[in-house]
């Protein structure tokens, strides 16, 4: 009888301590509350089965208990039994993989007026490069990274020379506009998360990874990394900061292109970097492609 008692009180537990948690997900920023639909279908769907299954186990501990003289019937096969299992079975898996699927069909149909803002992971600090006046990012890579140009950004490639560099400092974005992060690592395994946000992806040295997401609040927000990367892995906090489109654009103001980074460098080079390519931060910020009005 203790048994069955202990059964039954794990599952009165699980269930209370699910609806009384003080723990739940921080406030959503983003526009992928289908991930939190699809999450709570799996908790209903698996809270279900994980109470019926155990309360089961419970009933035949009970039922089936020892007496004297009683003997078990051997039954090999039940057919009705097992086609009913089958179907629930199927079904309840159906329902759990379903809703997946559609909300990952979203999660990589990237809206056509989407900024691209890259992510570079690398142990163990976060790094940002937002497209300059011409909204588009110039290649990178990690065969161009050196100790002045630590995001590897390629250096004779004209679209990136008035990239904004964000090196181990705050991102911001503004609110209300479509984001592409394309993540890369220029080191080991990462995976960009950002709990508010929802979304989240691994990094892999040598491939661009990408999802988009839409900030729907504002407000300063930690980002995480979820991929274990070495002795520093719990420390690698970096920090995403939704403004208003104002705020952004005075943050983004006070930002340095690659160009205007890598100027010292070039000092005694005649042609580099070009008038164009030395656009000041503000010049960024005036036309920059995320500040477009929304269409
Ligand atoms: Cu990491």
């Amino acid at each position: 009888m203790a048994v069955v008692l202990v059964l039954v009180l794990i599952v009165v537990g699980s269930v209370l301590f699910h609806f009384l948690s003080p723990w739940w997900w921080t406030p959503i920023a983003s526009n992928w509350d289908y991930i939190d639909h699809t999450i709570i279908i799996s908790f209903w769907i698996t809270g279900i089965v994980f109470a019926a299954v155990v309360l089961f186990m419970a009933y035949c501990v009970f039922r089936f208990r020892h007496r004297e003289g009683n003997r078990a019937a051997y039954e090999p096969e039940n057919k009705r039994l097992e086609s009913w299992l089958m179907i629930v079975t199927a079904a309840g898996v159906t329902a759990l993989l379903v809703p997946g699927l559609f909300v990952w069909s979203r999660f990589v149909t990237v809206p056509s007026d989407a900024t691209e803002v890259e992510v570079v992971a690398q142990q163990w600090q976060w790094s940002f490069r937002l497209p300059g006046k011409d909204g588009k990012l110039g290649t990178s890579d990690t065969r161009d990274v050196t100790a002045d140009n630590p995001l590897g950004v390629a250096p004779k490639d004209p679209n990136g020379q008035d990239d904004v560099l964000v090196e181990a400092a705050d991102l911001h974005l503004p609110i209300g506009k479509p984001i592409k992060v394309l993540l890369r690592s220029i080191d080991v395994l990462h995976d960009f998360y950002v709990p508010e946000f929802r979304a989240k992806m691994d990094m892999i040295p040598g491939s661009v990874t990408y999802f988009w997401f839409t900030p729907t609040r504002t407000g300063t927000f930690q980002v995480l990394c979820a991929e274990l990367c070495g002795q520093g892995h719990p420390l690698m906090h970096g920090v995403v900061v939704v403004d208003t489109e104002q705020d952004y654009l005075a943050w983004l103001g006070q930002q340095q292109t690659f160009a205007q980074l890598s100027a010292p460098q070039q000092s005694g080079s005649a042609n580099q970097p070009s008038g164009k390519a030395m656009a000041s931060g503000l010049d960024v910020a005036a036309n920059s492609k995320l500040l477009r009005p929304a269409q």
